[in-house]
């Protein structure tokens, strides 16, 4: 299979360009390079070192034999993506570039607009470069688990039927998105069911919890890591109290540590992805997949961080739960469905605990790095300040 990786220089997309050469598949990504600059801008890195793209691609070739068609450009630039789509002809596109982080969408302004173009152009861009060059490619998009929000009833995998007034319809279940990042996703989803009911696109539209690790089988093979961000903009929670343990600092659940969302390790994000390649929609079909192995409260997680480096390291951890940054329900029902990539194979790489041990494992090799980045850990990006900048 051709397959194009749009973001392929980040978090997942390195680990799926990964998974797909090493199955044989014939890999082209596309990146703008636009993480590591922003990381940057908040005086952050990435806690596992990773080298230049170039670099990363002659590793690749040293380590497996294969290569990589890389195009440098932003996937909001419709001439760029055109041109690349045309070249390629991919049966299958990954849509992973886009904005991913809720607090720098929160940051000002600015950033959110940043968020806005960037998300949905891209998207569209895409839509319509498939519509022109590859009308019967599928597009696997990335979305998130946060579009639903935390309603008080069961969240479906995308539809679920109503009655009202004596009437019955299957309807997109209706979304409450947490930060102009999540917003994005949603206005996406809605872009691509409109051109999956107009020009009959082929889309898995992939509702992704929040993930965490630092491996999967290829990054063990090969040895060429993904990045790791921790700080308060890029980190995402089991990933930054995984590194506040290995450097001492207090864990940060955010207020009453209640809120609860689906998690699931990269390893397990790669094979549901390389699942949804491997099982790609019918002609005309737009799909959802709820993307997340278990649902925990992030107290829950800090206690499970806590416990399993106390236990591998005999060292103590601190939790303390700061001011939440953010607005959000601290406590509150959450159940939502996950039932069709188990249809299609999918089961757990490893349990929790296990994987945590792991992580706190390789972090612990760079401690020093992360040390470094003391500065840029707690949280500093309020959801209800956001100012004009
Ligand atoms: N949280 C803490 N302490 C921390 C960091 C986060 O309690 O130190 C809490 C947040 O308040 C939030 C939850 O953990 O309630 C999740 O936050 P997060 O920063 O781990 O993840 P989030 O902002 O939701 O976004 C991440 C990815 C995004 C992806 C999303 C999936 O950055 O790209 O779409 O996870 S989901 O959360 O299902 O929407």
């Amino acid at each position: 299979m051709r397959v194009l990786i749009l973001g392929i220089d980040g978090y997942i997309g390195w680990p799926l360009a990964l998974r797909e050469i090493t199955k044989g598949n014939t890999v082209a990504g596309v990146d703008s390079f636009f993480t590591r600059k922003r990381v940057k801008e908040v005086n952050s890195d990435s806690v596992t070192p990773i080298p230049s793209f170039p670099e990363r691609l002659k590793r690749l070739k040293e380590k497996t034999g294969k290569t990589i068609n890389f195009y440098r450009g932003d996937a909001s630039d419709p001439k760029f993506i055109f041109d690349v789509i045309k070249k390629e002809k991919p049966e299958a596109i990954v849509h992973l570039a886009e904005q991913r982080s809720a607090p720098y969408s929160m940051l000002g302004l600015k950033q959110a607009t940043d968020t806005m173009v960037k998300n949905i152009v891209s998207t569209l861009n895409l839509i319509y470069a498939v519509k022109e060059y590859v009308p019967d490619a599928h597009i696997l998009k990335l979305g998130t688990m946060g579009e639903y929000g935390t309603p008080n009833v069961d969240i479906p995998e995308g539809f679920f039927e109503v009655e009202y007034n004596g009437r019955k319809d299957f309807l997109p279940f209706p979304k409450q998105a947490g930060s102009w990042y999540h917003w994005t996703k949603v206005h996406d989803s809605n872009n691509l069911m409109f051109a999956n009911r107009v020009w009959k696109t082929r889309i898995t539209d992939v509702m992704q919890g929040v993930v965490y690790g630092t491996r999967t089988k290829e990054i063990d093979e090969t040895g060429l890591f993904t990045r790791f961000d921790i700080d308060e903009v890029w980190g995402t929670a089991l990933n930054r109290f995984c590194s506040q343990a290995v450097i001492g600092v207090p864990l940060t659940p955010y207020g009453k540590g209640g809120q609860t969302r689906g998690f699931l390790s990269l390893e397990d994000s790669i094979t549901c992805l390389d699942l949804a390649l491997s099982n790609p929609p019918d002609h005309g079909e737009y799909r959802v997949f709820n993307q997340f192995d278990e649902h925990y409260s992030v107290m829950q997680l800090a206690r499970m961080v806590k416990e399993v480096y106390e236990r591998d390291f005999h060292e103590k951890a601190e939790i303390r739960s700061v001011p939440n940054p953010r607005v959000e329900a601290e406590e509150h029902y959450y159940n939502p469905a996950h039932v069709k990539l188990a249809e299609l194979g999918y089961r757990r790489s490893r349990e929790l605990q296990e994987e945590t041990s792991i992580i706190l494992k390789d972090l612990s090799s760079f401690k020093d790095r992360i040390e470094n980045l003391k500065g840029v850990i707690y949280p500093r990006t309020f959801w209800k300040e956001s100012p004009l900048n």
